[in-house]
């Protein structure tokens, strides 16, 4: 029988070390014959809304748009990986996501659009079999080189965002990890839950996002 891949969803504040993580949890994961990838959100590279979002977010080209149009943007740039990302854990490969619907909800939250609106487009995409918060405290992330060179990267709005986070602390998948540690702690402590969830979740069926 073949097994399924996970679905490991990273998420946390600009600059939280996200980036850095998955790009070590990949080679750890090949480096121990496991197949994996990793997928990014906002996806630029995606043709139908990636380059508006990366305008979006650069403040390229000044795009005067509401928050809604933009929040929905994002999901759509999501959907239209959506299928991609299920043939991939069926045929057994690991995705390591770097934000995901979390991030879309609590960033377009913290602009000050209701969790009415923000959240229905996000059922239906895939449910992550773990998401990985990186908890950090926006001022040491506004420390850390390169924040503040996009329009979200704000210490007060970053503040916003983390109190929003708090709404999916219940959920079963949401584990925090303690972002204030060296990069080789943090590595340590997420292959121990990626090595413990993989076997787990390999012949469970792929779900989706439903509250
Ligand atoms: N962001 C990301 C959103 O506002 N909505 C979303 O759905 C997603 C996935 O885009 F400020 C924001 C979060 C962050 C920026 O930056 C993406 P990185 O550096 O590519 O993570």
């Amino acid at each position: 029988m073949t097994t399924r891949g996970a679905l490991i969803v990273f998420e946390g504040l600009d600059r939280s070390g996200k980036t850095t993580q998955t790009e070590k949890l990949l080679k750890y994961l090949n480096e121990n014959g496991k197949k994996a990838i990793i997928q990014r959100f906002p996806d630029r590279s995606e043709p139908l809304t990636g380059s508006t979002i990366d305008n979006y977010l650069r403040n390229a080209s000044c795009i005067n748009q509401t928050k809604e149009a933009i929040h929905l943007l994002f999901s759509a740039n999501r959907w239209l990986l959506r299928q991609k990302i299920e043939e991939l854990l069926k045929e057994g490969t690991n995705v390591i996501v770097d934000r995901y619907s979390f991030s879309g909800v609590t960033y377009t939250l913290s602009k000050g659009v209701s969790k009415q609106f923000a959240c229905p487009p996000e059922l239906g995409l895939i449910r992550p079999d773990a998401v990985l918060y990186f908890d950090v405290d926006p001022a040491v992330t506004a420390k850390r080189g390169g924040f503040g060179d996009e329009v979200l990267e704000r210490t007060d709005f970053q503040q916003k965002v983390r109190e929003n986070m708090k709404m999916f602390e219940n959920q079963s998948y949401w584990k925090k990890i303690n972002a204030n540690e060296t990069i080789d702690e943090v590595h340590k402590n997420v292959c121990a839950i990626v090595n413990d969830l993989i076997p787990k979740v390999a012949t469970n069926p792929i779900e989706s996002l439903d509250e």
